[in-house]
């Protein structure tokens, strides 16, 4: 329900591609409503209902994580502005260990099925969440995504979610990954950081994508890693290219070391 991050659209848990689903936030929601709504001489009482909507996520988002865990998985929430090049950076993670690791990809989007159907075009498994206008994914719905790619192949190495192209509302909800990576591409400009600091305090990992267009435009990546350990000083920071692969190594590394670390 994106009443609590401010868009006031309502997820739409039936979009939810794997069909399994009506036990949703947005029924929980309505519970508390339905319980809460009203106090005792029937006035109108609102405050608890956002804490309780992100208490119930979180506990559905330790429950995801602790599933993936005893799979032997690692879960990466990857969070950006749309077009930032996620399933660009996804579609090359699979070239490059695609045959050394099992990789398992969430994708969230409002509509369509295409970046699903890219990453199964690399040749790893992907479930599609179309969110049907909801500007972000939350943890029933990855619950749900999880139970139908585990019904597709038993054991992943790596498994990502594509939240839905936003660089505000999806860094609000824990889904149950271990590490979250913050994309910004170089077109976008290096005042990411600054200007939506709470993606960034939450983010694990800051990829600066599209480095192969530096010369084009007016953007220093010494700036922009400057304003992001501003905010997070512990923040992982790697610039890369998925289109020419510069970098890309130091990512997959990371990956890599993230599969043994577990
Ligand atoms: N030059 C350049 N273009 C890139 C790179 N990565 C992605 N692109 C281009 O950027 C556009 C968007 O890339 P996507 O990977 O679809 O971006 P996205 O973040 O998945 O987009 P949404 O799912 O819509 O939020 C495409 O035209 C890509 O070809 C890159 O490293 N360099
Ligand atoms: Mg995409």
């Amino acid at each position: 329900m994106c009443d609590s991050c401010g868009c006031n659209r309502q997820l739409d848990h039936t979009h939810t591609n794997n069909h399994s689903n009506s036990n949703s936030i947005v029924n929980f929601m309505n519970d508390d409503m339905d319980k809460r709504g009203k106090d005792n001489k029937g006035g109108k009482v609102s405050i608890g209902l956002k804490e309780s909507l992100f208490e119930k996520n979180r506990s559905i988002g330790d429950e995801n994580r602790k599933f993936v865990e005893k799979n032997n998985a690692v879960m990466l929430n990857l969070i950006s502005a749309p077009g930032s090049g996620k399933t660009s950076l996804l579609e090359a993670t699979i070239e490059g260990l695609g045959s050394e690791l099992s990789i398992g990809v969430i994708e969230g989007d409002i509509e369509t099925e295409r970046d699903a159907q890219r990453i199964r075009d690399k040749g790893a498994e992907a479930v599609q969440i179309t969110t049907g206008g909801a500007c972000h994914l939350d943890a029933i719905l990855i619950k749900n995504a999880l139970y139908a790619l585990y019904e597709r192949k038993r054991r992943y190495d790596l498994i990502f979610i594509e939240n839905v192209g936003n660089l505000v509302c999806p860094s609000s909800f824990f889904l149950g990954e271990r590490i979250r990576c913050v994309l910004v591409s170089v077109p976008e400009g290096p005042d990411k950081p600054a200007k939506y600091p709470s993606t960034f305090k939450d983010a694990d990992v800051f990829l600066i994508s599209k480095i192969d267009l530096l010369d084009l435009f007016d953007f220093s990546i010494e700036e922009v890693m400057k304003e992001a350990l501003r905010v997070n000083p512990l923040l992982d920071i790697m610039p890369i290219s998925a289109k020419t692969g510069e970098n890309m190594d130091k990512w997959l590394d990371f990956l890599v070391n993230l599969t043994k670390s577990h």
